[in-house]
């Protein structure tokens, strides 16, 4: 049999004497001695009108018995019909059925019936067949494509390091274990250590994009225990302003960048992204305390951390400026690789936040390079020195100041998609009670 490539759906035009299109029965209309089925792709759809006294007694038998979800192959001409999806349909000359749906279907994906989130969760598969599915994780694709094209035009090297380690650099309490031969691990809960490893090495620009696990207790429409961080590190900083510079322009340059690459994508989610043209700014952590007591009476209950509620007061005083992203800089109390504030720097540290439409998206930082004010640190937070020995030896042998930043790329799809909930930006989620799918 003559071998003809698969068309897409949305390249199919009429006139056309011999296409393939395959894909699954969006929809099927039996009107008795017409059959209509309309055929679902990546893309898009088209239709295929199967007329009893035309297309033979076999294949229209085979036609009516079809069941929704089932995955086809049809070969045919192509003509035109105002009335059919595109204006043109499919006159079959064959048809291959290469799977058949069960029925009835866990779920609808016509989306006429609306499904709970945990419920799509269940039956994700089915659900990502939604055009929209298809199109929010397009997005999410090209968002990394966009970030990456930055951080490599400004000569940073992509870098991969181990998921499985002793210990954790972000707080006990969140830790995963895990049983590595007879030993006691843990999954990482962010690149930390190894990306400053890596300055001390002399890579000097470097980033990673992978998974990071945190034991959240709490299911909140922002956390999940599973997520994709994109890590950056750089070294001969003078402060913390060189990162953040990185994280402003690398934010620019994606923006921009996902307006020209994925319009078509933001055009069908009905999204219009703004370009930002205005400096973020940088607020100092007791700037923000102020603004929060004296325009919204609002003080957090731990004197340390802007809470939930003081992320989003604070996002509206920018966004009434203009201004959806925004840097929080000097956070007291920090985990101990940050550098703490120094005599000139008039903040309790070198950590910063960066904030987008109210939720934090972004920490990072200058890093502690001096080893007895290391030390110090890590004793502070009752950390058991013995399981970051391979860490502390990078401090003794030459490093150069730096510093770096992690982004949950997550949170940054759900806010620029405008997503109500961080695991419909997330295809398989893992969240306290979801280990499945
Ligand atoms: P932090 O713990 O603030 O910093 O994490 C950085 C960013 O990762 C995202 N994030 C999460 N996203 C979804 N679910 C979670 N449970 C979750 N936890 C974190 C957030 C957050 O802003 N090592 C430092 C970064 C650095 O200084 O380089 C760190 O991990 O968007």
């Amino acid at each position: 049999m003559e071998r003809i490539d698969r068309t897409y759906s949305t390249d199919v035009k009429s006139g056309d004497d011999k296409v393939k299109v395959s894909g699954w029965v969006h929809e099927i209309r039996d009107i008795g001695k017409l059959v209509f089925i309309v055929i679902r792709d990546r893309k898009g759809k088209i239709q295929a009108t199967f007329k009893e006294d035309e297309c033979g007694e076999e294949l229209f038998k085979e036609v009516k018995n079809l069941g929704k979800e089932s995955v086809v192959e049809i070969t045919g001409s192509v003509e035109e019909n105002g009335q059919a999806p595109g204006g043109r349909e499919v006159k079959p000359d064959e048809m291959v059925v290469l799977s058949e749906a069960e029925t009835p279907l866990p779920l609808e994906v016509s989306g006429s019936v609306d499904s709970d989130l945990s419920t799509r969760l269940d039956e994700r598969f089915i659900d990502l067949r939604k055009k929209e599915e298809f199109d929010i994780f397009s997005f999410r694709s090209k968002v990394v494509s966009g970030l990456r094209d930055y951080f490599e035009s400004e000569e940073f090297v992509e870098i991969h390091t181990p998921i499985i380690s002793k210990g954790g650099a972000e707080g006990g309490a969140t830790l995963f274990p895990v049983i590595y031969y007879q030993e006691e691990a843990f999954l990482r809960q962010s690149p930390q250590l190894y990306k400053q490893m890596l300055m001390a090495a002399g890579f000097d620009k470097v980033f990673e994009i992978g998974p990071s696990f945190r034991a959240e207790k709490f299911g909140t429409s922002r956390h999940v225990s599973e997520f994709t961080q994109w890590d950056v590190e750089m070294a001969f900083i003078e402060d913390q302003n060189d990162v953040m510079d990185h994280l402003e322009k690398g934010l620019k340059h994606l923006i921009g960048y996902l307006k020209e690459n994925a319009s078509r994508e933001l055009e069908d989610l009905g999204i219009e992204l703004k370009e930002p043209d205005y400096d973020f700014p940088r607020i100092k952590f007791d700037e923000a305390i102020d603004i929060l007591e004296k325009e919204y009476d609002h003080v957090p209950e731990d004197p340390t951390d802007l809470d939930t509620k003081g992320e989003k007061l604070l996002g509206k005083y920018f966004e009434e400026k203009g201004k959806e992203f925004f840097f929080v800089v000097g956070y007291p109390g920090e985990k101990f690789y940050y550098m703490q504030g120094r005599e000139e720097d008039d903040m309790a540290s070198r950590k910063f936040d960066l904030i987008y439409r109210g939720q934090e998206l972004s920490s990072g930082g200058q890093r502690e390079h001096r080893i007895d004010v290391l030390h110090k640190a890590m004793e502070e937070e009752g950390m058991d020195k013995s399981n970051f020995e391979f860490f502390l030896q990078i401090f003794k042998y030459g490093i150069p100041p730096h510093g770096g930043f992690g982004l949950g790329v997550d949170r940054l799809v759900t806010k620029l998609l405008e997503l109500d909930n961080i695991k419909e930006g997330i295809m398989f989620p893992r969240d306290p009670n979801r280990l499945s799918p």
